[in-house]
């Protein structure tokens, strides 16, 4: 091949490279047409993956530097999005992975929520504290009362006192940020409790009594939340000292359920009328591994530590494609959006590996949990609810 054929052929292949890319982001994403369960309708296709990731992130287009058009920055994954309304907007925080195992955040922009979605043109550049983060993921946005926007994701750390020749052990914490623009971002201390290792920490959008509150999700280990787990409550006076006071387990794990291994709350919790909505993952172990699926339930609306309804089992669990990646068998989620007409859109990753969206209502999700029955922890108060609601059944028909 002579060196004008050598252009002609790399010039078609950024034109492919380019005219796949664009179809990816231009099409059209819809609901799936099942009947569904009433609760919330699943959106068909991801809606933000690897392939999402721009191709000047991937692609160096100097054919002097790049002759051969190779990619150079593989991008593996997106996952794990952290999402807020940004005027007309819909805005995802996502979790990056790229091909050397490091996560990374990224702003993705869609007009719709459910499709379109568009990284800017670079990363979020997160400051670092005076000690460097290996890796940050699964970052949670707040836009709090205090006219900020929060956000609160894991920083993970090599473990020090790992012994010679372990190079697994980490130490996860809470990073925090904070930003007025969603460009440049303030990083205060990192999270100071006394409770040991700390993910899935996120902070509640409102003052209670003039203060912070925090949830929280101590740990005992990097994997194992050991005794630690549960999700808890805490409360904070100066986000730029985050020193969490009084924490204490609201919801914590407990034998066969969803959440047997361990819990951690998801995206800030929506305000109803009737309470505080939240969206949770579940953590249960199976001979195939560790199980993720996302429950809900709703707090107190003047007393955010007590929870007033907790339907039994999960409310989304891994389907069909979601099964499988990086992770399998996990669903995750960090962000929903609700909309002014009370629309909930709810983004959750799988497997570690993409993004989805389902789309709800409050008035949906404040019904599912208000009314689907709790969980009796035994398979004879399992049936026994069954039996009752054929029972009511009967006097209805
Ligand atoms: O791999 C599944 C999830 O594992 C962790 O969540 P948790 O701390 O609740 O176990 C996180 O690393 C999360 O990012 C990941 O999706």
């Amino acid at each position: 091949m002579n060196t004008q054929e050598m252009n002609t052929d790399l010039e078609k292949r950024k034109l492919e490279l380019q005219h796949q890319f664009n179809a990816l982001l231009a099409r059209k994403n819809e609901p799936q047409n099942t009947v569904g369960n009433g609760i919330y309708t699943r959106y068909k296709n991801p809606i933000l993956t690897g392939e999402h990731a721009p191709l000047e992130w991937r692609y160096d287009f100097n054919p002097e530097t790049n002759p051969l058009l190779l990619e150079r920055i593989g991008i593996n994954a997106t996952f794990n999005a952290g999402a807020m309304k940004w005027g007309a907007s819909y805005i995802l925080v996502a979790r990056v992975e790229g091909a050397d195992r490091k996560s990374f955040f990224a702003i993705a922009e869609s007009p719709n929520g459910v499709d379109n979605f568009k990284f800017w043109d670079k990363p979020c550049v997160i400051p670092q504290t005076e000690e460097a983060d290996t890796n940050v993921y699964d970052m949670r946005l707040i836009n709090h009362e205090d006219g900020w926007i929060y956000g609160i994701f894991c920083t993970e750390r090599k473990d020090p006192k790992a012994p010679k020749g372990d190079t697994s052990t980490a130490i996860a914490n809470a990073g925090i940020v904070r930003t007025k623009d969603l460009i440049h971002w303030e990083r205060l201390p990192d999270l100071i409790s006394n409770t040991g290792q700390q993910r899935n920490v996120v902070l509640h959008p409102e003052f209670v009594d003039g203060k912070y509150a925090i949830y929280t999700r101590p740990q005992d280990g990097f994997i194992d939340v050991g005794n630690g787990g549960g999700i808890g409550l805490g409360f904070i006076i100066d986000m730029t000292n985050p020193v969490v006071n009084d924490e204490r387990i609201i919801y914590g794990k407990q034998y066969h359920t969803v959440y047997e291994l361990k819990n951690g709350l998801g995206p800030a919790p929506i305000k109803t009328n009737k309470g505080w909505l939240h969206l949770a993952h579940g953590v249960r172990n199976t001979a195939a591994g560790l199980r993720y699926t996302l429950y809900m339930f709703m707090t107190d609306l003047y007393d955010i530590s007590k929870v007033t309804h907790l339907p039994a089992g999960h409310f989304m669990a891994p389907e069909g494609l979601e099964r499988i990646g990086d992770v399998s068998n996990v669903l995750f989620s960090n962000g929903w959006i609700e909309d002014n007409d009370g629309t909930v859109f709810i983004y959750y990753a799988s497997s570690d590996t993409r993004m989805h969206v389902a789309v709800s209502s409050v008035a949906q999700l404040v019904d599912y949990v208000t009314n689907s029955p709790e969980d009796t922890f035994t398979s004879a108060g399992s049936v026994n609810t069954i039996i009752e609601q054929v029972e009511k059944n009967k006097k209805t028909v």
